[in-house]
């Protein structure tokens, strides 16, 4: 086995978790992100009914990553997890310019959340490897959800691609970079 209940036990919670939720909508790339960001280094998983739990040290920072399904019965459940929440990644589809709107949406709700009044927010615009013609530049998804009418918000826009890994470790970066300053 190799792995007991109470060495897993202390693993977990020795040690604070930054919680960080992975929202988006369904099919923006949240599973395969957590899964590349983590690969190889989850610390513990946490299995818990509609998300996945992965607890990762990263730059001296102990992430407790929280993936939430995204479809749209299981968007209203998104206000259980928020409490407690130091940042959440945003993941956008960049190729789904027709559904930008409702990432929009939920981003209002995210950002009108008391919960989350200071949370840190990375998008995170997704799928960048894709053809130029079939996707979002970063600065069109950034436009498209009104990034910059966020006022009183730390928040970063990223373009990355969970299928080759560009751009998801600057987005830790910045996060850890963030946490430090705090
Ligand atoms: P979700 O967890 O947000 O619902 P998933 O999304 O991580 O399940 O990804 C949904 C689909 O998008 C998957 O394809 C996955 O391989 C693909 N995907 C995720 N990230 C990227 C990316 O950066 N680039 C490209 N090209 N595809 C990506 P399938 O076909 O398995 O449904």
């Amino acid at each position: 086995m190799g792995v007991t209940f109470s060495s897993l036990w202390g693993r977990l919670f020795t040690r604070k978790e930054t919680k960080v939720l992975i929202l988006g909508l369904d099919n923006a790339g949240k599973s395969t992100i957590l899964y590349r960001i983590t690969m190889g280094s989850v610390v513990a998983s946490a299995p818990t009914v509609g998300s996945n739990h992965e607890i990762y040290d990263y730059k001296g920072v102990r992430f407790g990553l929280i993936d939430i399904g995204g479809q749209t019965a299981l968007r209203s459940s998104w206000k259980q997890y928020f409490a407690g929440t130091t940042a959440i990644i945003l993941v956008i589809d960049s190729a789904d310019s027709g559904r930008m709107h409702l990432a929009k949406a939920e981003l209002q709700k995210i950002v009108q959340d008391e919960d989350l009044s200071s949370a840190l927010l990375l998008v995170l615009a997704n799928k960048q490897d894709l053809p130029a013609s079939s996707r979002m530049t970063p600065a069109q998804v950034s436009e498209a959800l009104g990034l910059t009418d966020l006022r009183e918000r730390e928040w970063q826009i990223m373009g990355c691609s969970a299928l080759t890994g560009l751009g998801l470790f600057e987005g830790m970066d910045w996060l850890v970079g963030k946490l430090e300053s705090r």
